[in-house]
């Protein structure tokens, strides 16, 4: 038998069961128009190495966050990893991407719960339809560490519009000084003005710096009395 001196108590229960639970919150958002690339989480994460660069690939977004709860940045994240066995700065870029895209770079392990985070871009590409909504750094990568990239877009998730299941994306990543090409200076060419700095890092060899690999010749990840006849080949044009 119902007791009415219970009603408070039925009306509380009910009134918290209809409370949404953190669970209710989903950190995946699933949308089942959208597929799955195979670099959808950071398992799948698509390796790339120095000898791929520039890589300027065309992708598709994913269709769910997979490291920071739902509806911040990257969202529909998908994943890159890059063995550096160059030191020196290099550009990362999503300029031309389908929507408002944002990227994240970690070192050491993937995602923001497993690596450092390095760095994030989201509106430094130049142009676009105003304002600039795509993400370009420039950041120093170092030689035997492996860095992380998570790409996607920012905040789609209501009351923000939501992007396209899929939609495509632009990955761009090249080296500002390429290694062993002897323009130690980084003006573009290689000219009498790379003497002084070759002969620097020569001296000097624990400075493997930003543009020591340029002199590296030999791409031994150390600037020695091996690389300087092939230095002197390229300074002459041979
Ligand atoms: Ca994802
Ligand atoms: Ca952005
Ligand atoms: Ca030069
Ligand atoms: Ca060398």
């Amino acid at each position: 038998m119902f007791h009415y001196n219970k009603l408070p108590l039925l009306v509380l229960a009910l009134t918290i069961s209809m409370i949404p639970t953190a669970a209710a919150h989903s950190q995946t958002c699933p949308d089942p128009t959208c597929v799955s690339p195979p670099n959808e989480t950071c398992a799948g994460a698509i390796l790339f190495v120095e000898s791929q660069l520039p890589l300027n690939i065309t992708a598709v977004y994913g269709c769910n966050e997979n490291t920071i709860p739902c509806c911040d940045m990257p969202y529909r994240d998908i994943f890159y990893r890059y063995d550096c066995t160059c030191t020196g700065f290099y550009t990362v870029d999503m300029c031309g991407s389908t929507s408002d895209s944002a990227l994240r770079i970690y070192i050491d392990g993937c995602g923001f719960f497993a690596g450092s985070e390095l760095i994030t871009g989201d509106d430094e590409c130049p142009g676009g339809s105003p304002p600039p909504v795509d993400p370009m750094v420039t950041v120093l990568f170092e030689a035997g560490r492996s860095y992380w990239f998570e790409l996607g877009t920012w905040r789609p998730c209501p009351p923000f519009a939501p992007t396209e299941p899929n939609a495509p994306l632009n990955f761009n990543v090249s080296a500002c000084s390429p290694c062993g090409s002897g323009d130690v200076n980084g003006d573009g060419a290689v000219t009498g003005l790379d003497i002084q700095p070759f002969i620097d890092k020569l001296l000097v060899p624990s400075l493997f710096d930003p543009g020591a690999c340029a002199a590296d010749m030999s791409a031994n990840l150390s600037v020695g009395v091996e690389d300087v006849a092939p230095f002197v080949q390229a300074l002459l044009g041979l």
